[in-house]
């Protein structure tokens, strides 16, 4: 049997009684559907000119994508201050893109959050090439997008799991798993909704990534066309952002208890 002096008591009653508040506090944190709210944002249209997507090979003056976002079409779109939630953080951000496009394959889409973090929705799907804008690994899907039928991205665990999602890089494949010809429409005989792509060279795809962080600010679509001919334009896309708020009297609790047991913890190695 330990002896126990008072001091060992305190510790290990303030240690009980943060062990008891911290459960308390991760149940109500583990609960992010209560309280949570959803906000919906959608960028201005843009006209056929203003939206569209450089294809490599235009002429002189034209920038070829080269993995990098400075060298892509982008449209960015402002998630204002909203006071009510100025300190709720993302729990999940869904996208749908409204755009044409002629030939699928061509494309990487990627989106940056308000904090800089960027995620690959798409990367040239049905190629294997490389995230850098050069035009190897094979020609991707030959399907075209419509305004018709915007594509959501999305990686929400919430949503239908059964079956999962499937991820953008099996964009231009229909339910059988067979390549929708040239003139197909995405989203039209196949599904509209898919997960960012897993294939990106650059290994940010998703969207769960965003989770955590502030929604306020800059959001920024990206696209690239990485193969000369077939070409396309942006119209419009939507963000749909689910915001928790901070679990305030957890973390607060949880910060005290560790000042409490360190505070406790030094002390008693000073008097050894
Ligand atoms: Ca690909
Ligand atoms: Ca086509
Ligand atoms: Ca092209």
């Amino acid at each position: 049997m330990f002896n126990v002096g008072s001091g060992e008591k305190k510790l290990i009653g303030a240690a009980a009684l943060c062990v008891v508040v911290v459960l308390f506090g991760t149940i109500a944190v583990s609960q992010p559907a209560q309280g949570s709210v959803i906000l919906t944002y959608n960028s201005t249209p843009l006209s056929e000119a203003a939206g569209a997507i450089h294809d490599p090979f235009l002429g002189p003056g034209s920038v070829d994508y080269n993995g990098t976002t400075a060298t892509m079409f982008d449209d960015v779109m402002v998630v204002a201050l909203d006071p009510t939630y100025a300190t709720w953080v993302i729990a999940n951000v869904i996208v749908e893109i409204t755009m044409e496009h002629s030939f699928i394959g061509d494309l990487t889409i990627k989106l940056e959050s308000a904090v800089g973090t960027v995620v690959t929705l798409v990367n040239r799907p049905g190629s294997g090439g490389p995230d850098n804008g050069s035009n190897s690994g094979g020609a991707g899907y030959s399907a075209n997008l419509i305004y018709d039928y915007p594509i959501t991205y999305s990686d929400d665990p919430a949503l239908p799991a059964d079956p999962p999602l499937p991820s953008a890089e099996d964009i231009g494949l229909d339910g059988l798993g067979v390549s929708l010809a040239s003139d197909d429409v995405v989203g039209q005989s196949n599904g509209d909704w898919y997960q960012p792509d897993k294939d990106t060279a650059a290994g940010e795809g998703l969207l769960s990534a965003f989770d955590g962080q502030l929604a306020w600010g800059d959001w920024t679509l990206y696209l690239a066309d990485s193969a000369a001919f077939d070409d396309g334009h942006l119209r419009q896309w939507s963000l749909r952002i689910e915001l928790v708020p901070i679990p305030e009297p957890a973390t607060i609790v949880l910060l005290l208890c560790g000042g409490v047991m360190m505070t406790r913890h030094n002390g008693r190695r000073r008097r050894v």
